[in-house]
Formats: C-alpha cells, structure tokens, sequence
C-alpha cells in the first residue's frame, strides 16, 4: 500500500494533521493501536488556546465547538485566603475557550469519516523504517495480517509511550525530562462546576483545580502522591479533601455528586530534540509532554500540527522544503515557552513534599508580585492564553 503521508496515532495530533492534509489534497493514513472507542472514552484536557479553535475552524471541524464551547475571559488563583482574578481579555485582548479534548476527538472523527480519510484500528506490531532515507515505510499489523505502507513521510504522533520517538536513534535525539513528586486524582461529575471560571487553588492540603466541560458536567482535580491509588479515593473523601483546599466561598457553593470517571495522572515535563529525522517528524506528546497545570499539552500539540501542516502543503504545492526543514527549530521554540511556563505555574500552585520553609516564603512572594503587579499579570495571561505560532 502506499499514501503521502503514513500518521501512527489516531489521537488530537493524527487526526487534526490528517484532516487539514486532507483538505488540501494530500493524501494520508492514520494508523491507531486502539479502538475508536477507547481512544474516545479520554478524559484529557478542557482548555482550547485560540490558535487551536483557529486550526479546527479551518479545518471544517468547529460546528458543535461555535456551538457548545465557553469562552472564558479569564481565570482565578486562590492563596493565603484571597482569590486574585487574571483577566485574560483586559490583559491580552484574547479568551480561552472550555471544550473538552474528548469533543474535539470526537469531532475530529466524525469529520473524516465524512471526508473519507482512512483510518486503521486496533493495529500492533508497528515499525518504522527507512526514515533516514526518501523511501520510509511503516510495517503494522491489522486482523491478523502483517501489511507495509510506503509513504513520502512519516508523521509520528503516537504520543509519550508509541514507537515513533524510540525510532530516532539514540546516538541522534536528546531527552529533557523533570518528574513531579505528585500526581493529579481527577473527577468528572454531572454536576453544575463550582465558578463561571476555573478556579487554581494553593491550599496548605496542596493544589486544586475547579474545571468544568459545561454547565452540568464539573471537572475536579487535588494534588495526589505520586504513589497514590485512584482505588483508596471514594467519592466521599475527594469531594471532603476538595473542600478542604478550596477558598470558603467555592467551597460553600461546591455541589458534589457520583463521579462518573476518575482518574489519576502522573505529571512530569519532557522534551525530545530534534522533532525530525529525516522524513519522520515527531508531533504532540510523541515529541513533549507538559504538566497539565498550565493547560498546555494539547495545545502544543496544536501548534506541531500547525508547522507540520504549513511545511508539507509547501513541499507539495510548491516543491520547496524550508517549511520541512525549520518544523523542528520552529516548533521546539514555541515547546519550551509553553514547558517554561507550566513549570512556573506548577511550582507556583502545588506543594511539593520536600518544600523549604524558604521555599515556601518565595511562593508567597510571588503570588504577592503576581498580584500587585500588573506586568506579571500580562505575562502569566499571554502565556495561558497561547504564545502566538
Ligand atoms: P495522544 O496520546 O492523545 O494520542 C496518541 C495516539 O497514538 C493514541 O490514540 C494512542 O492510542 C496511539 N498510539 C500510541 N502508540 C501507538 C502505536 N504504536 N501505533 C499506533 N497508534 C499508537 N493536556 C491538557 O492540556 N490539559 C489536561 O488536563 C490534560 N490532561 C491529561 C491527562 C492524561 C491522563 C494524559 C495522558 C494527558 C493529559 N493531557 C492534558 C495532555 C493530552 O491532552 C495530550 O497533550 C494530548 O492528548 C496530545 O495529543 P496527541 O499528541 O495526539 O497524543
Ligand atoms: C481540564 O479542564 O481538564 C483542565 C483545565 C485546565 C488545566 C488542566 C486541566 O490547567
């Protein structure tokens, strides 16, 4: 078999590179080791930057988004009692926008199953080769059955644990990686959220998070032990250890109710350099992987789809490869603005077991400058609301 572009992972990444591809002609196949069904059964990420709401717009895909999406002005810190207001509209002109990724999956789905783009499920046993060389193919599996697609280029978007990664040899790629000494245990209920804003508390309990994905379905999250088991947490004791770090007033409003998914992540900030290999480029968590404090994760993996786009259609429509050959430099400068960033604002909200009482004190004064100084108001917003590509 053969196509244009060969994409392993049939998540955010694959689907939306393979969408725009699409609508420009070039032909492409997403490869996806799960089911339909299990990849949309993701909880994941909530907060849509502009630059994303922009993508899946011009990729035809932003119906039920117009629709259901929230556009939030701005967001709420909570620390030492008060509950300081970023306003993201005032300070930057920009919202952000609340729908959930498991909509946009879904979306995303759904418009290339209209489109006719091609998408084989539940394969195993992929493997990369010839990368390095202007044949690559990816041998798979699927019912049972060894194929070999031949392709022009390989888009590796099989997040933080698929194969494309691993391809790059050793000898070429660089790891940066931090690991948290906590986790996030995460709910969903149907229930009315707490705030019209998210709410980031640093509580002496440790961090929370007030999210939502609409008016009737509330998204939760405490700081966990990185040992932590989702099994030893009922309903009871989140929604108790919740209100427990909550500023009195949310927590006064909160409404509690069945979880109906819950779940606990590790957090950790990574990054691979380069994000290409010869004709094999690296997109999404495949590439990076962010603590979602900073709501940055998909996103990113936004801004990859956007430089990949952009050089692929130049490479087919123009034979020129400059887009190709800046994708790595270009997108790796917006990554570690964005790891930066959610590693500030992970430090900054969450209480880590090894704190200094040191440390602590500039915790403190940094909420305080953040307060008191609108300039690093400015700077905290422009980041949450999206770096420009
Ligand atoms: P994904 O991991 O979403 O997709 C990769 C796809 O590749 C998957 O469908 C996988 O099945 C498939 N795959 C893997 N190996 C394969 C192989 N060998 N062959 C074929 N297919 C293969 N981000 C936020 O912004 N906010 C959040 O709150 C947030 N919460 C998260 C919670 C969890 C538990 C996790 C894991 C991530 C969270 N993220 C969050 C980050 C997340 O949203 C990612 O950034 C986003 O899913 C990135 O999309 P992809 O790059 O497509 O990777
Ligand atoms: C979410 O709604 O899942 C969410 C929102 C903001 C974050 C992380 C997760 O920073």
């Amino acid at each position: 078999m053969r196509t244009q572009i060969c994409i392993i992972g049939g998540g955010p990444s694959g689907l939306l590179l393979s969408l725009l591809l699409h609508r420009r002609g070039i032909d492409t196949v997403v490869l996806e080791r799960q089911t339909r069904e299990h990849v949309l059964s993701r909880i994941r990420a909530g907060v849509l930057e502009q630059g994303l709401v922009a993508l899946l717009k011009e990729a035809g895909v932003a119906g039920r988004l117009n629709r259901e999406g929230f556009e939030h002005d701005g967001t709420r810190l909570a620390f030492g009692g008060e509950t300081l207001h970023i306003d993201f509209r005032r300070l930057t002109g920009t919202p952000v926008t609340v729908y959930g990724q498991t909509e946009v999956t879904h979306d995303l789905y759904q418009a290339r199953d209209e489109a006719g783009c091609k998408t084989v499920f539940t394969v195993s046993d992929v493997s990369l080769s010839g990368a390095d060389t202007d044949h690559p193919r990816v041998s798979y599996t699927a019912d049972g059955t060894r194929h070999t697609m031949d392709c022009d280029f390989i888009a590796g978007c099989d997040g933080f644990h698929g194969v494309s990664r691993p391809s790059i040899p050793q000898a070429v790629r660089s790891d940066y990686e931090k690991v948290y000494p906590f986790g996030w245990l995460g709910v969903l209920s149907e229930t009315p959220p707490v705030d019209d804003e998210l709410i980031y508390a640093n509580s002496p309990r440790g961090f929370a998070l007030c999210s939502m994905r609409n008016r009737h379905l509330a998204r939760y999250y405490i700081q966990c032990s990185a040992e932590d088991r989702v099994e030893s947490w009922s309903d009871g004791n989140f929604w108790e250890e919740l209100k427990r770090r909550l500023p009195e007033q949310a927590a006064a409003n909160l409404v509690t109710g069945p979880t109906i998914e819950k779940s606990i992540a590790p957090l950790r900030s990574f990054v691979t350099e380069p994000m290409r290999w010869g004709r094999l480029f690296l997109c999404g968590d495949a590439a990076h992987i962010v603590p979602p404090t900073g709501a940055k994760g998909l996103n990113l993996a936004a801004s990859d789809v956007h430089y990949l786009y952009h050089g692929l259609c130049q490479y087919y429509e123009d034979k020129d490869t400059v887009g190709l050959d800046a994708y790595s430099a270009r997108a790796l400068a917006r990554v570690w603005k964005a790891e930066r960033f959610s590693w500030w604002l992970t430090n900054l909200m969450h209480r880590f077991p090894d704190q200094s009482p040191f440390d602590r004190k500039m915790q403190i004064a940094e909420l305080e400058f953040l307060r008191e100084n609108e300039a690093a108001q400015k700077a905290m917003a422009e980041n949450y609301v999206g770096l420009p590509y």
